[in-house]
């Protein structure tokens, strides 16, 4: 077993050798380490799980998982960088953590690119999520598979949102990319890029007024005690992202990276069929624990983080790939 310690000595052993790292770091051969910042019963991880004991199957345990939950080997950032330097062996991270690294996946995390989840699902499906997932071979990384997010909305500890007004002067907590910081500067607020593991002490404590999240997060963390009030803004749509260091990936055969390859494309219908149970459950268990619920004005937040997606749109790759996305039925 490795833990956050001996990982973090071996990865700056990694990152300082960057090269040929895999074989030093390794538990053991067919061993692949996966991690995630959710608890074990979330549908990313049950996901991840239900892939680990497929490849065990079909390879009689030749190929196997050990899944370290919880954020127990570090924030998102950290991981997706120790799996790129083959310290661990896949990290499953929300899209908006690889946003400054991979600016390919700008258009998916931009606020307001969906129409629905079932239009989020059919770009990430089609030759638009194909496309993406090849680019993180650029930097050490093998893009497995998308998974669902479902939409953000923004809760707090104050008052309901019904437009940008309400949100002037309060402390939102977003993931640490520049499409979320701009985005919430955007609609008025004071964005404040922390670590997820951190946001529930930062509500509870008052040094965060907000923050924005989809409801099985929002449930999970129990985030929706110390933050009442749930505005719907559903303000972005990116998917979370599967991802395996490509030093390891490359260090299997044709035939078993085709087999991990579709493993991970089979626990997709898996994962789905998971998210649809707790992202409704979760939204019974918080109103039903009394959170205040409003809709928000969507239209007036759209027309606030425009001139968000104007700035990145004046790249044309990020441009061409938000025609494709709204030229997808
Ligand atoms: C959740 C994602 C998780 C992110 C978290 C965040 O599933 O991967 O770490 O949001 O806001 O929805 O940081």
């Amino acid at each position: 077993m490795i833990n956050r310690r001996t990982l973090l000595t071996t990865g700056a052993v990694a990152i300082a050798g960057a090269g040929g790292v895999a074989a030093a770091s390794a538990p053991s051969a067919g061993t692949l380490t996966a991690v995630d910042v959710h608890p074990g019963d979330y549908p990313t991880v049950q996901a991840v799980r239900w892939m680990g004991e497929e490849l065990a199957r079909e390879t009689e345990g030749r190929i196997n998982f050990r899944l370290y939950p919880s954020g127990q080997l570090g924030t998102e950032t950290d991981t997706v960088n120790l799996a790129r330097f083959g310290v661990i062996d896949i990290a499953r991270v929300y899209l908006g953590a690889v946003n400054n690294m991979f600016p390919a996946t700008q258009p998916l995390a931009l606020p307001y690119t969906f129409r629905d989840e079932a239009h989020m699902r059919r770009v990430v499906d089609g030759p638009v999520g194909q496309d993406i997932l090849h680019t993180f071979e650029r930097r050490g990384l093998v893009g497995l598979a998308f998974y669902d997010s479902g939409f953000r909305s923004m809760y707090n500890a104050r008052h309901p949102i019904h437009t940008p007004d309400d949100m002037h002067d309060l402390k939102v907590r977003v993931p640490r990319a520049d499409i979320f910081i701009q985005t919430l500067e955007a609609m008025g607020a004071n964005p404040t890029p922390i670590p997820f593991g951190e946001v529930f002490t930062g509500l509870q404590t008052h040094l965060l007024d907000a923050a924005e999240n989809n409801w099985a997060t929002f449930q999970s963390t129990r985030q929706y005690e110390v933050a009442r009030y749930w505005s719907q803004t559903d303000h972005v749509g990116a998917p979370e992202a599967l991802l395996m260091s490509k030093a390891r990936f490359d260090s299997f055969s044709s035939r078993d990276k085709e087999l991990i390859l579709a493993k991970a494309r089979e626990s997709v219908p898996i994962m789905r069929a998971l998210w649809d149970e707790k992202q409704a459950r979760a939204r019974e268990t918080v109103l039903a624990a009394g959170v205040h619920f409003n809709q928000a004005d969507t239209e007036a937040f759209r027309r606030a983080v425009q001139p968000v997606k104007r700035r990145y749109m004046a790249d044309s790759a990020v441009a061409a790939t938000i025609r494709r996305i709204e030229a997808q039925e």
